[in-house]
Order: structure tokens, then C-alpha cells, then sequence
């Protein structure tokens, strides 16, 4: 496929399969970026000879550079190198699987520069949903959703009307910890949050799912992709995680996407639209699972979902403010600061504490991060 490919977070889980789809259909990769992974940045560059690499840390850009200095491959760091990546003239799409906030910045650059971009970096739209679809809208640009989910709702919306769409229903795998009461919460550990029943995923995200924090955010991504009122969305658990989610049209008729549980299906899709390819994956067998179930969430317990909806609901800042407590709170945890049912607790308090205020330029959206996180470092 004749099509060049940018790709921020080039060494995440989501960056590695992308490649993996590039390398099968051929499309060309011309930059590559990574936080901090260097040894395995090099070997990317190595193998597919980008004209540009940038590694975010600072601090290892001096590393790199001398890894690398028998290539032509030009070498950037930091957030100016990220955008200038991702502005890059020559490429047709910029896959951003950057994980956290620092993916804004890239993303407004990109689509600015009028690349079509490839999403799976969620904080994205979470904290700068308005700024980033007006900003699509005024320039142009298509957003690629690489979330399984959203790109299931993506795919629903093909050859249909989109003012037909009366909601849509946002499938959960419900996480480790489905289930499970409140109380039975206070005693997981670091290791059992970390496992994922269905899916294999970066640390981050993995944590976010089994607090259905994952779930809330991909709520409020659904609501800025679609353009959708919170009311029009249903979450529904699904423990197999084979349905990836489906839309409901004013006929009441229900079109799902199916498949097995592999993110390659989306990244693909994401990066060959409108083509389909063959994938790797290998086919879905309906007989094998043989039963598919449907469960209501137990937004009670799962704390951080029901703050995340009431973030959405009340809009401004609130949906950025509890998405970079998440963050600070997540990271806690990672660092055995904090326990499990705490990072809940963390993310809802944050819609006590603050008063309304509203998003209207990238400013704001960094203020807001920024006032979160010292919230939530004091608390701590
Ligand atoms: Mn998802």
C-alpha cells in the first residue's frame, strides 16, 4: 500500500504492532518517536530506515544519537522534535500512540499541519476534545479512531447516516476486577491489577482498565469522535471482549463489529481506511465462545467510571481535571504510594474541588493538568 506513516510512541504496545502493519502491507514509515525506550528505537530505525527518529526524554538524546550515528536517520528530541514529526510534509497520516497529555501537543500540531491522524493516544480528546475537533473540523482532517471500540463504532458508521445514529453502546471487558465489591477492592495488589483477562497492553492503560477508568475515557473519546450527548451512550459490559462495540440507529436496528480480541484489526483499519486487508490476526470463531455475555456495570464500586461520565456531563474543565488526576494517581500506584481503591477515590474528589471553569485554548487545558496534578501530589 502506497501510503506514508509517521508513528509517535513507536516502542508502546500499539507503536510495535503498528509497525508489524506497515511491514506486511508496506506502507513507508518516515518518522518514529519514543519517550525513552532507546535500545529498541534503534532497532526500529535500523530496520526501517525513517528519515527522521525522536526520542522525548532529553536526557537520552545524547545515547541515541551516538547509536545511531552510522545511519542518515536525522535525530530530534523532546516535544519540539514530537512535533515536528508530527507536522512532517511528507507523511499522509500520523499514527499517535503516545501515552498521557503529552499527546496533545503532537496531535493539534498534526492535525494543523492537515495530516489525517490516527488516534490512540485517548487523553488526547479527553482533555482537549473541543480544541482538537474544531480544530479537525476548520482544518479538514480526518480522525482515525485506533481504539478497538471506537474504531467498532467507526466501522458501524460506514454506508449509513450518521444524523440516523440515535446511540451508541460502548462494550467493557469489565476488567481483573468484574464482579468484585468495593470492599473485596481494598485488598488488591499491584500484580493483580496488572493482569488484563483479554487484552496485552502498556502498564498505564492496564491499571485504567481494571478501575474502568479505561472505560470512562473512552466515554468521553466516544462523545468528542461522534459527536454525541453523554446520554446517547451505553456502557455495557462484555467479558469476552468480542463484540467491540455497536451503534443504534432510529430504526432501532443494532450493527455491531465483531472480532477476535487483537488490536492489530484496529490499528490496520486505522491505517489502510478505507481498505481491507488481510491481518494476521486469524479469523473469529463464534462456536468456539459459543456464548456471549452482557452484563450493566457496577458504577458504584468502579468509582472512577462514574466520575469520569460526571466529568463529561458537567464539560469545561472537569473531564481534563480527572483525567490528569488519573494520571497522577495511577502513577502513585505503580509506586506502591497509593492503594488500589485510593486512585477512585483521588479521581472523584477531584469534581468536589473544583468549580467549573471552561476550556477555550491549549492554555487552559495545561492549567487545568497542572492545577489536577498539585491537587492530587498534596493529597497523597
Ligand atoms: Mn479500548
Amino acid at each position: 500500500m502506497n501510503r506514508t506513516v509517521s508513528i509517535l510512541g513507536s516502542t508502546g504496545s500499539i507503536g510495535t504492532q503498528s509497525l508489524d502493519v506497515c511491514e506486511k502491507h508496506g506502507l513507508k514509515v518516515t518518522a518514529l518517536a519514543a519517550h525513552s525506550s532507546v535500545k529498541l528505537l534503534e532497532e526500529q530505525t535500523r530496520k526501517f530506515a525513517p528519515e527522521y527518529v525522536c526520542i522525548y526524554n532529553e536526557g537520552m538524546y545524547g545515547e541515541l544519537k551516538s547509536r545511531l550515528s552510522d545511519t542518515s536517520t536525522k535525530i530530534l528530541c523532546g516535544m519540539e522534535g514530537l512535533c515536528q514529526i508530527a507536522a512532517l510534509e511528507q507523511s499522509d497520516i500520523v499514527l499517535n500512540s503516545v501515552v498521557g497529555m503529552v499527546g496533545l501537543l503532537p496531535t493539534l500540531t498534526a492535525i494543523n499541519a492537515g495530516k489525517n491522524v490516527a488516534l490512540a493516544n485517548k487523553e488526547t480528546l479527553v482533555a482537549g476534545g473541543t480544541l482538537v475537533t474544531s480544530l479537525a473540523r476548520e482544518k479538514g482532517v480526518t480522525i482515525y479512531p485506533v481504539d478497538s471500540e471506537h474504531s467498532a463504532i467507526f466501522q458501524c458508521l460506514q454506508g449509513n447516516k450518521r444524523e440516523q445514529l440515535s446511540k451508541i453502546i460502548l462494550t467493557a471487558s469489565g476488567g481483573p476486577f468484574f464482579g468484585k465489591s468495593y470492599d473485596e477492592l481494598r485488598s488488591v495488589t499491584k500484580a493483580d491489577a496488572l493482569k488484563h483477562p483479554n487484552w496485552d497492553m502498556g502498564n498505564k492503560i492496564t491499571i485504567d482498565s481494571a478501575t474502568l477508568m479505561n472505560k470512562g475515557l473512552e466515554f468521553i473519546e466516544a462523545k468528542w469522535l461522534f459527536d454525541l450527548e453523554p446520554e446517547q451512550i451505553e456502557i455495557v459490559v462484555h467479558r469476552q471482549s468480542v463484540v467491540h462495540s455497536a451503534v443504534e440507529y432510529n430504526d432501532y436496528s443494532v450493527i455491531a463489529q465483531l472480532g477476535v480480541p487483537d488490536m492489530k484489526i484496529p490499528i490496520q483499519y486505522a491505517l489502510t481506511y478505507p481498505d481491507r486487508l488481510e491481518c494476521p490476526t486469524g479469523r473469529l470463531s463464534l462456536t468456539d465462545y459459543g456464548r456471549l455475555t452482557f452484563e450493566k456495570p457496577d458504577y458504584g464500586t468502579f468509582k472512577c467510571l462514574s466520575a469520569a461520565i460526571e466529568a463529561i456531563s458537567r464539560g469545561g474543565a472537569y473531564p481534563c481535571l480527572v483525567n490528569s488526576a488519573n494520571e497522577e494517581a495511577v502513577r502513585a500506584f505503580l509506586n506502591d504510594e497509593i492503594s488500589f481503591i485510593q486512585i477512585g477515590e483521588i479521581v472523584s474528589s477531584v469534581l468536589d474541588e473544583f468549580e467549573q471553569s471552561e476550556i477555550s485554548g491549549y492554555e487552559d487545558v495545561m492549567e487545568a493538568d497542572k492545577k489536577a496534578r498539585e491537587f492530587v501530589r498534596n493529597r497523597i
